[in-house]
C-alpha cells in the first residue's frame, strides 16, 4: 500500500501521521474529553501520550490553525482520579510534562489537558498545556502505536 506517509517499514492509515513508533491522528471535530478518548480507542488507538520534546514538536508542527488565536486540542491525560496527580490514559503517572507557565491550575475544577497553538510566534512547544474542565467540546489529537516489529 503505498501513502505519503510511508517512510517507514509499516504504513499509518490515511489522515494518521508517522512519528517514530506510532500514528497520529489530528480531528477536525469536536469532543468532550471523554468521548474524544473513545474515538481513538475505537481506532485502536488512544488520545496521545507525550513523552518527550521531540514527540511534543512534532504534533505541535501538525495541528491545524483553523481560527487565528486559540486553538486548543485534548491529548491523553487528567487528573480527573485525584486533583493534581495527572495520569496519561494508559494509567502511568506524568513525569515532567511542558504546562504553560501557571498551569495547571485547575482554575474552574479543570481535570483534562488541551495543547494550544496559535499564532503567536514566542509560543513555545514546550510550554503548551493546559488544564481545562473536560466538558468542554473540542478537536483532539489520537496516538495508535505501530505493531512491534518483531510481532510479525
Ligand atoms: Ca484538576
Ligand atoms: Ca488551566
Amino acid at each position: 500500500v503505498s501513502s505519503a506517509f510511508n517512510h517507514h517499514s509499516w504504513t499509518c492509515l490515511p489522515d494518521w501521521l508517522p512519528f517514530e513508533d506510532s500514528c497520529y491522528f489530528i480531528s477536525t471535530m469536536n469532543r468532550i474529553w471523554k468521548n474524544s478518548q473513545e474515538f481513538c480507542a475505537e481506532r485502536g488507538g488512544h488520545l496521545a501520550i507525550i513523552h518527550t520534546a521531540e514527540e511534543q514538536y512534532i504534533i505541535m508542527e501538525s495541528l491545524f490553525i483553523i481560527i487565528c488565536h486559540w486553538n486548543a486540542y485534548w491529548f491523553g491525560i487528567s487528573d480527573e482520579k485525584l486533583e493534581g496527580s495527572w495520569q496519561w490514559v494508559d494509567g502511568t503517572e506524568l513525569v515532567g510534562g511542558f504546562w504553560e507557565v501557571g498551569e495547571p491550575n485547575n482554575h474552574i475544577n479543570e481535570d483534562c489537558g488541551y495543547i494550544v497553538k496559535t499564532q503567536v510566534l514566542s509560543r513555545k512547544p514546550t510550554s503548551s498545556w493546559y488544564d481545562a474542565p473536560c466538558s468542554m467540546s473540542l478537536p483532539f489529537i489520537c496516538e495508535k502505536e505501530v505493531p512491534s516489529k518483531t510481532a510479525v
